[in-house]
């Protein structure tokens, strides 16, 4: 969602390009800015009128959804002063972290250390050994568990989803759970790993009462390795399909096929965070979720995409924040039920409202879950709030099992409304 600051490229007449040195963001600066007022929102807002593609100079990690709300911007060296500029002259209050790269795990070294002990339930796995641990589910459950084939990513990773279910032939309403389209968002396909691990191992659960849980655990297997592999590409984003001469990559999130390219995206294909693709489902990774939810439309009774981070459930409309869907209040006031149960477990409440009251962006998986395919609870999940997307694994025990509450919420729903009685 990063866009070059119109002011940025005014004053430094770059176009935000920049050389991708080894560690590109060691010396980088993470900057809140925390708008305290309406007006403050305005002049935020307004960064985003820009659309030429960001090349790294100035990257928003997150925008505000209301009043003290940060949007966040990661800045170069040269860039800095400009955004503390602009907070100074509008008296915006801002939270800066320095070296922001420096931060980062080195992920080489955290991947020779999984290599060695395997899958870890509470762990930021590589996609080989989140692999290895649906097959050992599959083999260890095979009554609950079956892993269905669903093609290759761009660089021939074989992605399977996993169908678990105490009944495959009764024909449940099933939810449908993606994550890691985004490639940096690390703690999304944690998320995903650790429901599975939830729904075959509870046994007084009753999430599987009913309800068949479809889950994808990694949807851009490329662009999460490429992440791993080494501290300058963590905050990779996209897919890693070439795209033009010297580029890579399409953002995934904007490359569905529903009113795609209507807002929020850019069409340039080096533009690092939201470029659409050279047409809707151009990708092989959107193509597969495609295809589950054409082969199931008539059992899919909900669709959650999980991302990262700010600790926001979103739902329908994501191109516009100008309607809402008829619906609108049934998809609130579950992801409010949802929200609740999770801070009755101590985890945060997720603030929620419609994605494009947000930020208006299409070609989103929410938006064509529900307006092309039908499915009536479609949401995106954007996980933890507080560290950005290097969220520190030695939480993930924690906050894990409190947000696992919220799905079991989400399951009663579904069995309420649409299993039979
Ligand atoms: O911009 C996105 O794709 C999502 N946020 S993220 O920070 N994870 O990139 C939000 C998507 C919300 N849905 C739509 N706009 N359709
Ligand atoms: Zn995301």
């Amino acid at each position: 969602m990063a866009k070059c600051l119109v002011f940025v490229i005014g004053v430094l007449g770059l176009g935000c390009q920049v050389g991708y040195g080894q560690h590109k963001y060691d010396n980088y600066t993470l900057v809140r800015l925390i708008p305290n007022h309406d007006q403050h929102l305005q002049k935020l807002s307004e960064l985003s009128l820009n659309e030429a593609a960001s090349h790294g100079e100035v990257e928003i990690l997150k925008r505000s959804f209301g009043v003290n709300d940060s949007t966040d911007v990661l800045v170069s060296p040269r860039s800095k002063q400009l955004v503390e500029q602009f907070a100074v002259k509008n008296g915006m209050p801002i939270v800066t972290k320095r070296d922001y790269g420096r931060s980062f795990e080195a992920p080489q070294r955290e991947s020779r250390r999984r290599f060695q002990e395997g899958f870890s339930v509470y762990g930021y796995n590589s996609f080989d050994s989140i692999n290895k641990y649906l097959d050992e589910v599959a083999l260890r459950k095979p009554d609950l568990v079956r892993l269905q084939p669903l093609g290759y990513s761009y660089q021939r990773r074989a992605m399977r989803l996993a169908k678990i279910s105490k009944d495959p032939s009764a024909g449940n309403p099933i939810i449908f759970i993606d994550a890691g389209i985004h490639a940096r968002e690390w703690v999304a396909p944690a998320m995903a790993t650790y429901i599975i691990h939830r729904l075959v191992t509870d046994g007084r659960g009753h999430e599987l009462d009913g309800v068949d849980w479809y889950i994808l655990p990694v949807v851009n297997p490329d662009g999460y390795e490429y992440t791993r592999s080494s501290r300058s590409q963590r905050l990779w984003r996209k897919t890693r399909s070439k795209t033009s001469h010297n580029c890579y990559g399409v953002d995934g999130n904007r490359n569905y096929g529903f009113k795609w390219g209507v807002s929020g995206v850019s069409s340039d294909p080096c533009d690092r965070e939201t470029y659409a693709g050279p047409k809707p489902f151009s990708e092989p990774e959107t193509q597969m979720v495609r295809n589950v939810m054409m082969e199931n439309r008539e059992r899919i009774k909900l669709y959650v995409s999980l991302h990262a981070y700010g600790q926001y459930l979103v739902y329908p409309w994501g191109y516009t924040g100008g309607s809402l869907p008829k619906t609108w209040q049934k998809l609130d006031s579950l992801a409010r039920k949802v929200s609740k149960a999770v801070q009755r477990a101590g985890g945060q409440p997720f603030k929620v409202l419609s994605a494009g009251e947000w930020y208006p962006a299409a070609g989103g998986s929410d938006d064509y879950a529900f307006g092309a395919i039908g499915i009536p609870y479609s949401y995106t999940m954007e996980l933890t709030d507080g560290y950005e997307f290097i969220y520190p694994e030695n939480n993930l025990a924690k906050i894990l099992p409190q947000l696992y509450e919220g799905f079991r919420i989400f399951a009663e729903q579904i069995k309420d409304e649409f299993g039979r009685s």
